[in-house]
């Protein structure tokens, strides 16, 4: 591992707003519950750093206990490395964003409240064969495989996760789509009586996210049942999130619901927020700032923290460059953000 010496344009830290604070700008935030949580800038920024010294000393092995996935899937030789070093699997699952249990990165407690068993996925709109499946059958109906991919937010931070799951071209045999669709809208649970961050009813829950029929498609777009070998963590958004490596982290929906091919764009809960901000496009792109914050570099969580410079398309441009050509003079800077 070698470290980049910060150069003078990179962000400071206390620079970057979390996706939350960004709520308060549109004045979807109201009152003075909603503002106590919002009103300290750089607080969640502080905490990341101040975690990392707690790392390794308190102990979180309670909430990363889950049962081993089985039967343990193979490896996909194509993502079997990163690059860079897996994140620690204590690391990952303390330091997460899941605005239904809260705003902070420690929602790890809180989410174990979310229930899973009896956990259904609805495919459903323009589908030959719309259904309602349990999540256990629709295990059954689909090839597993474990991946190791990198996980970039827009907040300027990323990881390595191992994640245990299936590419979304497996659900065309379970729902044969028509022709006609073109868009994969993806909608997560609402359940203010055990999500608190839920209860305030001033954000559009549920979270919402979605992709081009011809992004779904991509070998890199992956649905998430299991992480670090194991049963996907609550905190990971269990018992099953997407995941696209080469977009900004808001797009990777957890805990999804219901997953809904169309005709029109969705419109996704951060794009309902701050379209400015968080797009729909929203690939991962150095050269394109955050309108409050720069690209150009990301803080790697660990051990020991880095920062290193930030790659087109997050390093996956092989797999997914394509998909955008001839895009860029439509949509100019809109793909980036
Ligand atoms: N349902 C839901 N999905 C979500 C979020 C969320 O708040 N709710 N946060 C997103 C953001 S901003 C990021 S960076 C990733 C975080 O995933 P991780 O906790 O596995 O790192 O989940 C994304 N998916
Ligand atoms: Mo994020």
């Amino acid at each position: 591992m070698h470290f980049i010496r910060r150069p003078s344009w990179a962000l400071k830290e206390s620079a970057v707003t979390p996706e939350h604070l960004a709520l308060n700008r549109r004045g979807f935030l109201r009152g003075a519950a909603a503002l106590s949580a919002t009103a300290i800038p750089g607080a969640a920024a502080a905490q990341g750093n101040f975690l990392g010294k707690l790392f390794g000393q308190a102990d979180v092995s309670q909430y990363l206990d889950f049962p081993p996935f089985e039967p343990k899937p193979a490896l996909n030789p194509e993502y079997a490395d990163a690059g860079r070093e897996v994140t620690a699997e204590r690391i990952n699952a303390t330091y997460n964003n899941f605005y239904e249990f809260g705003t902070s990165k420690t929602i790890y407690a809180e989410a174990q409240v979310l229930p899973t068993d009896g956990w259904t996925v609805t495919i459903d709109g323009m589908v030959e064969e719309a259904k309602t499946i349990a999540f256990e059958d629709l295990l059954k109906a689909v090839q597993i495989e474990e991946r190791v991919v990198r996980h970039r937010c827009v907040e300027g931070w990323s990881m390595v996760a191992p994640w245990i799951g299936f590419p979304i071209t497996e659900l065309n045999k379970l729902v044969k789509p028509l022709s006609g669709a073109k868009y994969l809208r993806f909608e997560s649970f609402d359940k203010p009586e055990v999500a608190s961050g839920q209860r305030s009813r001033t954000s559009p829950w549920p979270y919402t996210e979605g992709v081009t029929i011809e992004e779904a498609q991509n070998e890199l777009s992956f649905l998430v049942v299991g992480a670090y070998g194991k049963v996907l963590h609550k905190q990971f958004g269990a018992p099953i999130r997407l995941h696209l490596p080469w977009k900004y982290g808001f797009k990777s929906i957890k805990s999804i619901e219901r997953i809904t091919f169309t005709d029109e764009r969705p419109v996704s809960y951060w794009e309902e927020l701050q379209a400015r901000e968080y797009g729909f496009w929203a690939n991962v792109n150095p050269e394109v700032a955050h309108p409050r914050w720069s690209q150009a570099t990301e803080r790697v969580i660990g051990e020991v923290e880095q920062r290193i410079p930030t790659v087109i398309y997050n390093g996956y441009g092989e797999q997914v460059a394509s998909l955008y050509a001839g895009l860029e003079a439509k949509y100019a800077d809109r793909l980036w953000r």
